[in-house]
């Protein structure tokens, strides 16, 4: 079995619990092949300071655990400053958003070399390299560059913006011209896979050999849509958990006469919080009968605090949900629970299964999910109802979900409404299907079927 390298901006121990994400859903692959994961260090330290491109290593059980050490001021600009300054927002299909500086796209480029560096060393023939995220798209390149021959492939969990978007990021054609130096690429999503072929047709002439191949800059690019998934077991396991259960147990007691509908989101401007809250003062202005009897909690977990975006945002939902509670609230009943903090994951199916609604409504996601979570943490006897974005990567596979168009406040709010009244036999089946579709294509068949056509695609 060849070893796996994985490569992620951070990473975390495979042996905790809460490491949740990539973590979870390559601990096997990587303890199996008695792996190695790549990535920054947490640490990161001052300008000047000559421990930069120093390596930590660390023993997590079969797993190796290899950290860079990068300086204050590269590690700023090529995080802040392009990850989540450019490609975040830009990828996102938030132009307005974007803030374009050529001197954090060096640094984006120093910090990718500076990877590739520290990382061909340690790489063996045979091993199966994954890249993941936006934080590192021109990581093979740099790799290649150093000789390395090894299978590369990158997996993109944001979403791929229409190519008249991605156009508008100065140098976009050496950031996608870097994709060529992948194996295979996989993305989230039909659509996203739908707008590299587009963008690869109409701004790289790229030869389309079919619909999953490409040829340009002398190289043949294989891409696919791999939608990511949840450890199923696990989540209905954290469910029956002594911390979920006491939440559970909390809710109902605590909004016995209510109906809760709840959010579970990073702060963060793709998830559409604002226009979720627009769409509940919709709700209680046009159907009153929802005043006194319906209640969201939501949690916005802080996030990425550091980008001025991020403080607007949570400005403006701090005004909106104080102007809801203000103007619809009484001394027994506020309509809004806005929570700006993190919670415990343990907790957090618990307050899903209280949860008559669930409101998964970004602009624009890669995959979201907490709409996957969600579905996984019900009762199927008495299940809860998924309004989802039509925007959300899950909205391709989570079609009985009720979906809908954020921006449509009016829409929304009316999906809202019908979440509220739905029958039970009409819950019951919804919830059967969207379970199924979770549990086929959980996380296990999304790493499976990644790595089996990365294996495929080499030649
Ligand atoms: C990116 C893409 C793609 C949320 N609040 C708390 C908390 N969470 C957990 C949720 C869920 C996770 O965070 C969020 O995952 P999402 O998928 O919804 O979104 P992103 O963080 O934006 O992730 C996304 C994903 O990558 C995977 O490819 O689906 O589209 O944007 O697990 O439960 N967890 C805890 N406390 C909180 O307050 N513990």
């Amino acid at each position: 079995m060849s070893r796996l390298v994985l490569v992620s901006n951070r990473l975390a121990d495979p042996r905790k619990p809460a490491a949740g994400g990539l973590a979870v859903a390559l601990g096997d692959a990587l303890a199996a092949s008695g792996g190695l994961w790549f990535g920054a260090d947490h640490e990161v330290i001052e300008d000047g300071d000559p421990r930069a491109g120093e390596l930590r290593v660390q023993r997590a059980g079969r797993v190796t655990l290899v950290t860079v050490k990068v300086a204050r001021g590269d590690y700023e600009r090529y995080y802040r400053g392009y990850a989540n300054g450019v490609l975040w927002p830009v990828f996102h299909y938030r132009l307005d958003l974007a803030q374009f500086d050529a001197g954090h796209m060096d640094a984006y480029r120093r910090v990718n070399r500076l990877f590739a560096q520290k990382l061909q060393p340690l790489l063996q023939p045979d091993d199966v390299i994954w890249v993941h995220d936006y934080h590192l798209i021109p990581l093979a390149a740099e790799l290649r560059a150093l000789g390395c021959q090894q299978r590369i492939g990158f997996f993109l969990h944001i979403p791929l913006p229409p190519p008249l978007i991605l156009a508008a990021i100065p140098a976009h054609e050496w950031l996608m011209q870097a994709l060529f130096a992948y194996d295979l690429v996989g993305l989230q999503s039909e659509a996203d896979l739908n707008h590299l072929r587009s963008y690869l047709s109409s701004e790289a002439r790229a030869e389309v050999f079919s619909s999953h191949r490409f040829g340009a800059f002398n190289r043949v690019l294989r891409a696919g849509a791999f939608p990511i998934g949840l450890d199923v077991d696990a989540f209905a396991a954290l469910t029956q958990g002594a911390a979920a259960r006491k939440t559970l147990a909390t809710m109902r007691e605590q909004y016995a006469h209510r109906r809760l509908l709840v959010g579970v989101d990073r702060l963060d401007y793709s998830k559409g919080l604002p226009q979720r809250l627009r769409a509940i003062r919709t709700l209680l202005e046009r159907h009153p009968e929802t005043r006194y009897s319906a209640t969201l909690i939501q949690i916005a977990a802080p996030s990425r605090e550091e980008v001025d975006a991020y403080g607007d945002i949570r400005r403006e939902l701090e005004g909106l949900a104080g102007a809801i509670n203000g103007d619809f609230g009484d001394l027994d009943w506020m309509p809004i629970r806005y929570l700006h903090r993190t919670v415990a994951r343990n907790r957090i199916p618990g307050l899903y299964r209280a949860s008559a609604v669930a409101l998964v409504t970004p602009l624009r996601d890669g995959m979201n999910l907490v709409a996957k979570e969600y579905v996984v943490a019900q009762d199927s006897a008495d299940p809860g109802v998924l309004v989802l974005s039509r925007f959300a990567g899950a909205a391709e596979q989570l079609t009985d979900a009720l979906l809908v168009n954020p921006y449509d406040t009016e829409g929304t709010a009316e999906a809202i409404r019908r979440a509220l009244v739905m029958p039970l036999e009409e819950r019951r089946q919804r919830h059967e299907r969207l379970l199924a579709k979770i549990r086929r294509y959980d996380v296990h068949w999304w790493s499976k079927t990644f790595l089996d056509s990365l294996l495929e695609a080499h030649p």
